[in-house]
């Protein structure tokens, strides 16, 4: 494929764009590919890209029921951070945060990695002794973050009330090397690098059944035939046990609705990333202007990917206090996705019973930030077996209880 640059763009806006070429191809199914991965969200894209990319495993199939990149990864509302707890948590989120940092150059891709800064705001003395514990934690796993009080916060955040009634801004856990991205940027270019590895993303294409012979997996039926494959990846993020459930096995998750809205396009007023756990809301503010707000889970399980107003209201109301001019913008679009969550908040990435089906999912609220340490590590346990990101992550912790304990810094009301 060409590759993108300013030489491109100039060239081609003096030949009327007549020489763009399609980013990735449309192609038809093959009898049979080495690996299948079903479901073309970040996740399984960057999951086939480090496929090709690290192990030069490239027949490859991503099989997608509606579009890519059209599940969370195009819904979410591009937190990037890894402040997290635990020392396995931190190892995979640190990787994918610093894969973020070179990601455009990687996929020939503008993804739009923008490190602006994360705050995750103490409003309760216990917040504030919770995050200088994650602080000191992230001192000694190498990951950047510092314990600021309230008058840096406020320099940080001019529009923000510190002074409570209700809740006052006690400090904050301050990552400076996080931020947002892109989110469809973000599939798009894994989409396009995988296309052009050889790889075929196919797009209304459902996976309907799993085929196993003697315990292992041998295709998929799909809404385009039957397709063979030696190793399959699951990486269907809300439809996780559904699809679990066609290989024949389980999963402690749960689907609920995740919802966001964004207001309005207003000038710029705030230039960091702001999450106040304790009410509980965030924002921050898009390149095109609009204040992106969400709140938490929907406190139900459903498979519906649309908002309600209920969630404007509390999401609003949680916020209004922190920051008192939300109260005159106009809301512009709200919407839902639907997350899988574990009991323990950390994702599953894993062999499972059936052989050469692997599963990844569990990321619940929190994994856009984790896509491409995510498919690193993913790609590096279908290829050689094991991982050493992954190992902690495996479905056997919930038979051992060796639980991943991060409700916290999942940083998302569940
Ligand atoms: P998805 O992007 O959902 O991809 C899974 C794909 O599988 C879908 O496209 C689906 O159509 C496909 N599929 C399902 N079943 C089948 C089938 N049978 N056959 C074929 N294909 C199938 N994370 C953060 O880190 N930061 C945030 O700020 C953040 N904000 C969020 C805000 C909202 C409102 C939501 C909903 C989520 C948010 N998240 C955030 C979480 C994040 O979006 C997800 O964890 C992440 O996108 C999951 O990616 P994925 O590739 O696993 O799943
Ligand atoms: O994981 O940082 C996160 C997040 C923020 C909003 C939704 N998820």
């Amino acid at each position: 494929m060409k590759r993108y640059s300013a030489f491109a763009i100039a060239r081609e806006a003096v030949r009327y764009h007549s020489g763009w070429e399609r980013a990735w191809h449309a192609p038809e199914p093959k009898a049979k590919y080495d690996v299948i991965i079903i479901g073309a969200g970040g996740h399984g894209l960057a999951t086939a890209y480090h496929l090709g990319k690290n192990y030069g495993i490239t027949n490859v199939a991503i099989l997608e029921k509606g579009w890519l990149g059209g599940g969370n990864t195009g819904r979410n509302t591009t937190i990037i951070r890894s402040n997290y707890l635990q020392d396995p948590s931190a190892a995979i989120y640190e990787k994918s945060r610093s894969l973020y940092e070179t990601m455009s150059q990687d996929l020939n891709y503008n993804v739009m990695f923008s490190p602006r800064g994360v705050i995750m705001l103490a409003q309760t003395h216990h917040e504030v002794r919770g995050y200088q514990r994650t602080a000191h934690a992230n001192a000694l796993q190498g990951v950047t973050t510092e314990f600021i009080g309230p008058e840096k916060v406020k320099e940080l955040v001019p529009i923000i009330n510190i002074d409570g009634p209700r809740y006052p801004v006690l400090g904050g856990l301050w990552q400076a090397p996080g931020g947002t991205a892109r989110h469809d940027a973000v599939a798009w270019g894994y989409a396009r690098a995988c296309s052009d590895m050889g790889m075929d993303v196919i797009q209304k294409c459902e996976v309907t059944a799993i085929r196993r012979e003697g315990g292992k997996v041998v295709g998929v039926d799909t809404s385009k035939g039957a397709i063979d494959c030696a190793k399959l990846g699951i990486v269907v993020a809300g439809h996780s046990g559904d699809v679990a459930g066609m290989a024949g096995f389980r999963l402690p998750i749960e689907s609920v609705s995740l919802q966001a809205l964004v207001s309005e396009p207003i000038k710029p007023c705030m230039d960091v990333v702001v999450m106040a756990n304790t009410v509980h809301g965030y924002m921050s503010q898009s390149d095109k202007g609009e204040m992106v707000i969400g709140g938490g889970t929907d406190g139900y399980n459903n498979y519906t990917q649309r908002g309600s107003f209920h969630h404007i209201e509390e999401t609003v109301r949680a916020l209004i206090e922190t920051f008192p001019m939300i109260s005159r913008l106009k809301m512009l679009r709200q919407w839902g996705g639907i997350v899988d969550v574990t009991g323990d908040r950390s994702p599953i990435l894993s062999k499972t019973p059936v052989d050469g089906v692997f599963i990844n999912c569990g990321w619940g609220t929190g994994g856009f930030k984790a896509i491409p340490g995510s498919g690193w590590a993913m790609a590096e346990l279908i290829a050689k077996g094991h991982s050493p990101l992954t190992e902690e992550f495996s479905l056997d912790r919930f038979r051992a209880g060796k639980f991943i304990d991060e409700s916290v810094a999942a940083g998302v009301a569940h």
